[in-house]
């Protein structure tokens, strides 16, 4: 069958509906991956949709975002999360393993394969040529319940790449020109695909950098062939076996091209991905921490890159640089060939093998500091201080200004260092926890601690929605900006009750008071409403507050689905214009009963009108109206057991 490699697995795994752009496809999912701050509510779905086992090929939960243990909050749902996986045939990878996506490239991601998993870079995994998409964590239950997966089939971009990168130059300055071109909201509904003769100037691990930051772009995914390069890397991860040439064979629906030995050194500034700069025209201000790591850039290439630069040098006196490596396997070789030593020496703080400062757990910067960053966000707040500020750049970038002190284009350190990859990684998979036989599994009791409060119970929705704008935001609103993370707030993942008490918190604190003051109410906002993390947090716990319906100029991908599964109606203005004629307080009325395309909002305050539509399926429609996905499908999946009963 020819295709883009795109096309050649979607159709592959399609289940329900037809392969062109815009339909909706239900497509089958052959592994899934969740984390600990996804994990934990993903579970508790799972068990409550009430299948003894999960239905995928490959199912792991991943431990590295809630690693501070500053009470028993975290530990105790680690406890769960391996409990869990016990009792359900997973995969566990322990804490201090590494970063999921990290991990899951160097272990398990297989070209040819789909994934989903409750993390919004999932698709690091399109480095080695697998379909890897972020999903909320009930889809992902819903998936691991045997399920299919339905997404609106994309439309594919090729990025056709060509030249070879220059020296100090790196894959993520690859992904931050794709970000320069198309910013934060380009990449919609759209599939990111990358060929072209530079291909094969790329390792898997530089791949997985501009798939997996590709995410910021809005992108369904981001994927790459699977090569010989990428048989090279899966030989020496131990893996030959899984490979498979998967190469484009058709045409694109649209085509970007980069040439990789004209790109220089990029940075995105302050406050988004998308605010891209090459480095030598902001070059020279002063910085206050330096950080490496993240599922970006933490692999053995990029801290080898940064071992050899940071080689016989003391960071500068004026800032403190962190280094998150990406798993034990990075952390072994370095220690193995000796570079461990030259970060160390360097006066670098070796922090654990998780996300770490990237979801501000731990090393938050000064007041008013200037923190570079190797990795993919950098939006208010989110480094745990509100009036840092953060700019996102390669290893080579945050290496050079850790030495000198000011932002640096890597170039003026001179001489390019040549790294040497090993030939064969090392492997120990000890700190996975493979999935036990189910006559064993059975017996195991799931272990819970006092912070996992049940899931909350949500009714059906009722044909008229009434009550007061709540809240009016902008453009670009993140899922940090409605449920922000954190070393405080991650912890109460699994308590929705608790957890709801700092919707908007930065935004406006006082929001979830008035929201459960007037009985709940709706937001507005503007373009690319829930842009970011996958967390279905920001959906949930709003719910929890009363909110009923998200009215927005458009939406983000995963934050729709996340909106749609726990009930809250996601509506969009069908003139954009309109949004000037709502505002905070007034007092709405939305008709759903049918939930056709056409809907009117009847604005009581100002006794106006304003015409709204959706993008929601049938099915969508269905799911909504019974109060969300869980309901939902505690029915389908008993029909299908019934079914199976029937035939056994
Ligand atoms: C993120 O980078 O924002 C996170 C934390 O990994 C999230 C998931 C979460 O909120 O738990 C993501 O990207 O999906
Ligand atoms: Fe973890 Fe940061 Fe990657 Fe999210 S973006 S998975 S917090 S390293």
């Amino acid at each position: 069958m020819s295709g883009t490699v795109a096309e050649k697995i979607i159709n592959e795994h399609i289940v329900v509906g037809k392969p062109a752009p815009g339909e909706e496809v239900a497509l089958k999912i052959d592994q899934t991956l969740t984390q600990d701050a996804t994990g934990t509510m993903a579970y508790l779905q799972f068990e409550a949709i009430g299948i003894p086992r999960v239905r995928t090929e490959l199912s792991i939960s991943y431990v590295d975002h809630n690693t501070l243990q500053t009470d028993f909050k975290n530990p105790d749902d680690h406890r769960y999360l391996q409990s869990v996986a016990k009792k359900y045939g997973l995969y566990f990878s322990r804490p201090g393993n590494g970063i999921c996506h990290q991990l899951h490239l160097e272990r398990f991601a297989r070209p040819g394969k789909i994934l989903i998993g409750s993390d919004s870079h999932t698709p690091t995994a399109g480095g080695i040529g697998s379909f890897a998409i972020g999903a909320g964590g009930l889809d992902v239950a819903v998936a691991m319940a045997g399920m299919p997966y339905r997404i609106r089939y994309p439309q594919i971009v090729g990025i056709k790449l060509t030249g070879k990168l220059p020296e100090w130059v790196s894959a993520k300055d690859v992904i931050l020109e794709v970000l320069r071109r198309i910013d934060v909201k380009g990449g919609r509904g759209k599939v990111l695909e990358y060929f072209g003769p530079g291909v094969k100037t790329l390792s898997v691990p530089e791949r997985a950098t501009i798939t997996n930051m590709g995410t910021e772009t809005g992108a369904t995914t981001s994927i790459f062939p699977s090569d010989e390069v990428t048989r090279a890397f899966m030989e020496a991860q131990e893996r030959g076996d899984h490979w498979i040439l998967l190469e484009a064979d058709a045409e694109y629906d649209e085509i970007m091209e980069i040439n990789l030995s004209e790109l220089e050194p990029l940075a995105a500034l302050p406050h988004s991905p998308g605010n891209v700069k090459p480095v030598s025209e902001i070059a020279g201000m002063e910085v206050q921490q330096v950080a490496i790591g993240s599922c970006t850039n933490s692999s053995l290439r990029d801290l080898k890159m940064v071992a050899s630069i940071l080689k016989g040098h003391t960071i500068a006196d004026n800032l403190h640089l962190t280094i998150n490596p990406g798993s034990r396997q990075v952390v072994e070789h370095l220690i193995e060939s000796g570079e461990m030593r030259y970060l160390v020496a360097s006066g670098a703080r070796i922090l654990e093998n998780a996300c770490g400062p990237c979801i501000g757990m731990g090393a938050a910067p000064p007041s008013h500091g200037i923190s570079i960053r190797t990795f993919n966000r950098n939006f208010e707040g989110r480094s745990g201080t509100k009036d840092a500020q953060i700019f996102l750049v390669s290893p080579e970038v945050a290496a050079a200004t850790a030495i000198k002190g000011v932002l640096t284009d890597p170039g003026d350190l001179g001489d390019y260092p040549r790294i040497e990859m090993p030939q064969r990684f090392i492997i120990n998979d000890n700190m996975f926890i493979r999935p036990l036989p189910p006559e064993e599994s059975v017996k195991v009791e799931i272990i819970r601690g006092p912070n996992i409060k049940p899931l909350p119970d949500f009714s059906r929705l009722p044909d008229t929605l009434e009550g007061e704008v709540l809240i009016k935001v902008g453009d670009n609103v993140t899922t940090d900006h409605i449920m922000p993370a954190g070393a405080k707030i991650l912890p109460l993942r699994s308590n929705i009750p608790e957890i709801s008490k700092h919707v908007f918190k930065a935004v406006d604190p006082v929001f979830p008071h008035r929201a459960l003051d007037k009985g709940g109410g709706f937001i507005i906002g503007g373009e690319n409403y829930g842009q970011g993390s996958s967390r279905e947090h920001a959906a949930l716990a709003p719910k929890y507050l009363g909110v009923k319906a998200v009215i927005v100029k458009s939406f983000a991908r995963i934050h729709l689905a996340n909106l749609i599964n726990f009930g809250i109606v996601p509506l969009t203005f069908k003139e954009p214009a309109d949004y000037h004629f709502i505002d905070m307080g007034d007092d709405i009325e939305v008709v759903i009963e049918k939930l056709r395309s056409d809907i009117k909002l009847r604005n009581l305050t100002k006794d106006s009108e304003i015409a709204l539509t959706h993008s929601l399926s049938e099915l969508d429609a269905e799911i909504l109206k019974t109060g969300g996905k869980l309901p939902w499908v505690k029915v389908e999946v008993g029909k299908i057991e019934k079914v199976k009963r029937k035939n056994d």
